[in-house]
């Protein structure tokens, strides 16, 4: 049996700027949770994604479902922020979009998600080269490396990162934990990167980090 996707799933995945704030506003004032909106919203475009890929929806239905998401946040982040304030360190996270990829709405996410839980975030932005990933690693010694991705060609950077990565921090005591996210991230990619950590939602990456921290 098929399940139908709620009401908010469906109206970012039909791009429905002017109902999608609504529906938010609605169910922040009902007390649901910020994450469980951002899980849905998150689905939505997922499904804008495979319309894309199917050729029915065209790169101004990415750049819309981009605005949709992004006036989504401005909406939920205050909940987040309030909802998951921390006042000790969990530990410092270097996080970046690698190279070639310029997708930076999830990363975004996991940097406020992060900082609300006490992590130290140092984001580089989007399309980092590997070699910046490492030089910043040797001059912040983070506890963790998140590299963000969503396009097949980001995995190939992911990698040649984790490679250099592993050869400048080969005589630590404690290298970083290197973390991929991204929504088409999955066990064979994380093989492919050749790391053992890999999320597609901020919250389970941050559950991730945490118990890495606490060993
Ligand atoms: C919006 C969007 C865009 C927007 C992005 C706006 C922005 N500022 O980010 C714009 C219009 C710029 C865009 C451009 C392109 N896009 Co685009 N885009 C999307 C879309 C619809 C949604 C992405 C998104 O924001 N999702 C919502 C966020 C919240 O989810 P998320 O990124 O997965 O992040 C969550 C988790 O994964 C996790 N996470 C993410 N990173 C990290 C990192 C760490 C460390 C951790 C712990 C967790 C974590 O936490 C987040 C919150 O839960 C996807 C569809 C999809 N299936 O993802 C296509 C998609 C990614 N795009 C695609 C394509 C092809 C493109 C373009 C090449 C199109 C073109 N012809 O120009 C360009 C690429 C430009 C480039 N060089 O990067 C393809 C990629 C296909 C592929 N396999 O390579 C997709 C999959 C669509 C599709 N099905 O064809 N895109």
């Amino acid at each position: 049996m098929s399940v139908e996707p709620n009401e908010l799933v469906q109206v970012v995945a039909e791009l429905k700027e002017d109902k999608v704030p609504v529906i938010v506003q609605r169910r922040l004032e009902a007390g649901d949770d910020p994450l469980n909106i951002l899980h849905d919203c998150q689905e939505g475009m997922r499904l804008v994604g495979d319309q894309y890929g199917q050729g029915r929806y065209y790169i101004s239905g990415l750049i819309m479902a981009g605005e949709i998401l992004r006036q989504v946040m401005e909406l939920i982040g205050p909940a987040i922020k309030n909802s998951r304030q921390e006042s000790k360190s969990s530990g410092v996270i270097l996080l970046g979009t690698v190279q070639a990829d310029i997708h930076d709405l999830g990363k975004n996410i996991v940097n406020m998600l992060f900082t609300c839980h006490g992590f130290t975030v140092h984001d580089l932005g989007v399309d980092v080269p590997p070699a910046r990933f490492v030089s910043e690693t040797v001059r912040l010694k983070p506890d963790i490396v998140g590299l963000s991705g969503l396009l097949t060609a980001s995995y190939d950077s992911m990698r040649e990162t984790m490679v250099l990565l592993r050869e400048a921090t080969r005589d630590w005591p404690k290298p970083p934990y290197v973390v991929i996210g991204g929504g088409q991230i999955d066990q064979q990619v994380s093989q492919l990167v050749g790391t053992d950590y890999w999320v597609n939602e901020a919250s389970e990456g941050l559950r991730l980090c945490q118990r890495l921290l606490s060993g």
